[in-house]
């Protein structure tokens, strides 16, 4: 049943075809709200499974990267369309994606986010200490853009279904809102609380879902426990851009092989924090796997495993 400030969406979001059953929210009190206090955040990820993280960079920042990468995905439309759309876990045709691999060489902001210690010390505290304290890794990188008529995406997990609930997080998620976020232009669907569920998400019943609206400049956070999925846009006017990060332990094998899919020359001068979250080290659970066969330039990239933070 849905309480607090709750809003359902079967009601006006599923299509009147879908006969599935409809699986209620079973969340009681308060809905997690745009915030700057960390203590809330980190009561709303143990209570709702998700928070949200306001003013973490500028409004005005977030129209200029909005634009930059409107001006990217026109770019590779041009191109080809096949690059930014239809991406396998999309229901159609109309909104648009960029990978984090392309992000990461464009903009020094797509970079300067993944080492950002928002989403740094929130993945500590989830995802603990990791063996001889190597560095948690980026996952999976990616922008999505809703545009109006954009169907609604199924309600999943970011989460292999061969890794049992019950082992807790393997990855926390956060996704950087470069535009309002608002029910009507597709904000994020959370099924708050389903971060305690037991069992499997199903594709078979439709989950009664809420929006998780929130101005452009904040950051939404959940891990890989909690069900969700991006929203309809039903408006006629309004995208909405958001870049979604995920970090996970060095012993997961990331989405994208960035010492492969990364130019050299825009990682010159980084950070060590960043190489290694990028996976830059030839040193993986403490045995050193020499890269023999790599690039020169990529060679001198290679950092130490270990954390300093
Ligand atoms: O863009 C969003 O609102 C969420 C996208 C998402 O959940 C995904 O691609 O896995
Ligand atoms: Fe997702």
């Amino acid at each position: 049943m849905a309480v607090g400030n709750a809003k359902k969406q079967v009601t006006r979001d599923m299509s009147a075809g879908d006969k599935r059953p409809v699986k209620p929210l079973e969340f009681d009190g308060p809905l997690p709200r745009p915030t700057r206090d960390m203590n809330q955040i980190r009561a709303d990820l143990d209570r709702a499974g998700y928070a949200i993280a306001a003013e973490v960079f500028s409004t005005a920042k977030a129209q200029e990267m909005r634009n930059f990468l409107a001006a990217e995905i026109d770019r590779e439309e041009a191109i080809d369309e096949e690059r930014v759309r239809r991406f396998y876990t999309d229901n159609d045709d109309l909104n648009r994606r960029m990978s984090g691999a392309q992000l990461v060489n464009r903009h020094p902001f797509f970079r300067d986010i993944l080492e950002h210690e928002l989403p740094l010390h929130i993945t500590r505290e989830i995802l603990g200490p990791q063996t001889l304290d190597e560095s948690y890794l980026v996952h999976s990188y990616g922008a999505n853009v809703t545009r109006p008529g954009s169907a609604q995406q199924g309600i999943h997990r970011d989460r292999s279904g061969a890794i049992p609930l019950s082992a807790g997080a393997a990855q926390t998620r956060f996704i950087w809102c470069l535009d309002d976020f608002v029910e009507e232009n597709g904000a994020t669907r959370m099924v708050p609380g389903s971060h305690r569920d037991i069992e499997p998400q199903s594709w078979t019943v439709q989950y009664e879902s809420v929006p998780a609206e929130a101005p452009a400049g904040s950051v939404l956070i959940y891990t890989d426990l909690l069900l969700h999925g991006t929203g309809a846009n039903v408006s006629t006017d309004l995208e909405r851009a958001g870049v979604i990060v995920g970090y996970c332990p060095p012993w997961w094998k990331p989405m994208i092989n960035f010492p492969m899919t990364t130019d050299p020359d825009v990682l010159k001068g980084s950070s060590r924090i960043l190489r290694q979250i990028l996976g830059y080290s030839s040193v993986a659970v403490g045995f050193e796997e020499p890269w023999t066969y790599a690039p020169k330039a990529v060679q001198d990239l290679i950092v130490p495993p270990e954390m300093e933070w």
